[in-house]
């Protein structure tokens, strides 16, 4: 029988740029023993998000970044295969910062259990966990959605935008997502019900916005900065909420870009441009979850998850969902139990 091993993937270098396979080490290792009031986690699902790119910097931000030759941080689903904690028991399914590693020590204080009566249970790290929680409370608190509004919304095939741009719909909004590819684009219209899509790549941006919102726009879900956003915000309406959930066209950039600085553009039309983080509504997280697993078994939200197995695979996983390969929320699919 081969003796099964603890596998973690370790921040190897810092990158200045885009990222490549070569700034992760995979470790191989024992798996490890716990100690009174710990328990013992092995991963199911581990979650791969924009701004791990940002915890790979030595930068002052909202969370300190990953230290070089330790795992990198990651949102995941495990199972407590063993426990000597009284907060947690055997085969419980919690989730949490546990981070890209098969099989992690915790003390289970930063852990929730997951409850699996909402969904499958990876959706707790998807649409019923942050980047859900991100596209409702983004959506919803900071755009303050009217029946007949004009949304737009970025990166819309992806975690945070599918949920977005359907929740806009749910509210009586008419939906424009852009995204990279024209059959991503097929399926925000054909899947999702959005009203209209922009393939970013290959589109005038400003030609297509006219084309499907001569009147300009009410409300812009900004996830991608750069000239995307210079062009949305050229066309805004009186009035118009500008939520700005990243910026992820700047990620990889080893110097910021510096647009037109059409900022003259929110005077005119006296609009509102927000920036938010999601864990500020974790008062609040309860009501997300309750709408959206709702909403879910209504058939009214759908999601796409874009599944890769084995964590070996997260590098150039996580390589993919930054350059617009994947296609849904990405997970890695780490054990099956
Ligand atoms: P995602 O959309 O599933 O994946 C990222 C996608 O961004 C890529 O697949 C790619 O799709 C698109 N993209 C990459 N480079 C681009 C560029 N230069 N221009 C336009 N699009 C580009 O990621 P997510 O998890 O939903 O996150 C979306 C955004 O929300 C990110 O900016 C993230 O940082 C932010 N976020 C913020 C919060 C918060 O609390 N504020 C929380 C979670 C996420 P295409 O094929 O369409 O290009
Ligand atoms: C969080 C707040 C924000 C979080 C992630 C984000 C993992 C993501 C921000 C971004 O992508 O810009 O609590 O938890």
């Amino acid at each position: 029988m081969i003796e099964e091993k603890n596998v973690r993937i370790l921040l190897k270098n810092r990158p200045d740029g885009w990222p490549t396979e070569k700034d992760f080490e995979i470790e191989v290792s024992q798996i490890p023993s716990i100690n009174e009031g710990e328990i013992l986690l092995k991963t199911m699902w581990l979650s791969l998000d924009p701004y791990m790119r940002g915890r790979m910097n030595d930068a002052k931000s909202y969370a300190d970044p990953v230290q070089i030759g330790s795992p990198m941080v990651g949102g995941a689903v495990a199972k407590v295969i063993e426990s000597r904690s009284p907060m947690y028991s055997k085969n419980d399914i919690v989730e949490g910062r546990i981070g890209w590693q098969k099989y992690a020590v915790s003390s289970g204080i930063e852990l929730r259990t997951i409850d699996q009566s909402l969904g499958p249970i990876q959706t707790s790290i998807g649409i019923l966990g942050m980047p859900g929680l991100t596209a409702y409370f983004g959506f919803l608190d900071v755009c303050e959605p009217r029946p007949g509004d004009i949304v737009v919304v970025s990166a819309a095939s992806g975690a945070v935008g599918q949920v977005v741009g359907q929740i806009a719909k749910i509210m009586g909004c008419t939906v424009i997502g852009t995204a990279g590819s024209d059959e991503k684009i097929s399926f925000i219209l054909d899947e999702l019900g959005f009203d209209y899509g922009i393939n970013y790549k290959t589109e005038n941006i400003l030609e297509s916005l006219d084309k499907f919102c001569p009147d300009g726009i009410d409300i812009y879900f900004d996830n991608v900065g750069g000239e995307l956003t210079d062009a949305v915000m050229d066309r805004l309406r009186i009035g118009a909420r500008i939520s700005v959930c990243g910026q992820i066209s700047q990620y990889n950039n080893s110097q910021l870009e510096l647009g037109p600085r059409n900022l003259g553009a929110l005077v005119r039309t006296q609009s509102k441009m927000q920036g938010f983080l999601v864990h500020s509504y974790s008062n609040r997280y309860q009501e997300g979850l309750d709408r959206m697993s709702k909403w879910i078994k209504e058939g009214k939200l759908k999601y796409k998850e874009f599944i890769v197995p084995g964590l070996e695979n997260a590098p150039k996983t996580f390589l993919g969902m930054l350059n617009g390969e994947n296609f849904g929320k990405t997970l890695i699919k780490v054990s099956d139990d």
